[in-house]
């Protein structure tokens, strides 16, 4: 049995910890669930519990041993597993495989046994923090709670909710390699002078997220999104030493984002812990936004749609 999860990219975005080891974050997030950025995962029988990437034999993470060892306490996955992971969208693309990596996994431990949305989500957050989001289509948020039973995911709309959205991933060589997301909000939580505003700005931005994704006011959500997106890392290049996520290519884009946006064509840019930056716009701009990122000289774009929550793949359609 093959299982299929997307990968998600955040509106308002999840940056901080109030604890590391069960990935309890200090804030809510919420995030759309991307198609066709995809992982496959298939469990078998083994005699020990090991980890095939994209076709190679990888250590076992920490992290991945403790959503196992978690998934074993509530009764699931008995015996020693072998677990194949395929992501399906270039590694590089700056878009975590770990949301759908995980998501894809806790949904493989745990759906045999009958468990719900809300508990797949909970043990796909201790992957991964963003992967309690990509439990769901569509629309997800991640409600922070205080401690590991009340921090999970909840759907606010599905994948058919708004059909025409499209988030454009423009890919952009990194050059370096980046402080990793862990690390960097670690960092910005524990020296940023910018991270006590943090909270409240989420807080808000949450509230006007939703409202715009329930009426699918574009141009609230838009703003929105790209407002949290800045905010983040204006909190993160404060920290000491700051955290820089951005290359010059980054920013280029950003300022022609908004060049094209003063001009008539809406677009609204969000970052993640990378360089590459990601356009939120609606299906009847695609075609002109392709052109001006080509003329912007970004060479590789991935179109992402709204995608479904975790599935079963039909045998016909599994990854060898
Ligand atoms: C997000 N990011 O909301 C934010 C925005 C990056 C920037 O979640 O430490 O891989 O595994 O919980 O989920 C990426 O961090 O971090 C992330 P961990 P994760 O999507």
């Amino acid at each position: 049995m093959t299982i299929q999860a997307f990968a998600n990219i955040a509106l308002v975005k999840y940056w901080g910890k109030q604890d590391a080891t069960w990935n309890v974050p200090l804030t809510g997030s919420l995030s759309v669930t991307l198609a066709p950025l995809a992982t496959h995962t298939r469990l078998m029988a083994a005699d020990h519990d090991q980890l095939w990437l994209n076709g190679e034999p990888v250590p076992l993470p920490a992290r991945m041993q403790r959503v196992l060892a978690q998934a074993r306490e509530m009764g699931g996955a008995r015996d020693p597993l072998r677990i194949d992971s395929h992501n399906h969208f270039p590694t590089a693309a700056g878009v975590a495989s770990s949301a759908s990596a995980y998501a894809a996994l806790a949904f493989a431990l745990l759906a045999p046994l009958g468990a719900d949305l809300k508990d797949i989500s909970r043990l796909a957050r201790l992957g991964s923090g963003s992967a309690s989001r990509s439990v769901y289509g569509g629309f997800a948020e991640w409600l922070p709670g205080t401690s590991h039973p009340d921090s999970y995911a909840v759907p606010i709309a599905d994948e058919h909710h708004w059909p025409d959205l499209r988030v454009l991933v423009a890919l952009i060589d990194a050059g370096t390699k980046p402080v990793s997301s862990t690390e960097g909000m670690a960092r910005t939580v524990a020296t940023s002078p910018l991270y006590p505003a943090w909270p409240d700005t989420v807080a808000r931005d949450l509230e006007t997220a939703r409202q715009a994704i329930l009426e699918k006011d574009f141009e609230r959500l838009g703003e929105v999104a790209e407002a949290n997106a800045l905010a983040m890392h204006a909190t993160a290049l404060a920290a000491r030493p700051a955290v820089l996520y951005w290359q010059p290519q980054t920013l280029a884009l950003l300022r022609h984002i908004w060049t094209w946006r003063h001009a008539g064509l809406a677009c609204y840019a969000t970052m993640d812990a990378g360089p590459n930056v990601k356009l939120l716009c609606r299906e009847k701009e695609v075609a002109l936004l392709l052109h001006h990122l080509q003329d912007a000289g970004v060479n590789e774009v991935l179109v992402c749609r709204p995608g479904a929550g975790p599935r079963v793949l039909e045998e016909g359609h599994a990854c060898k």
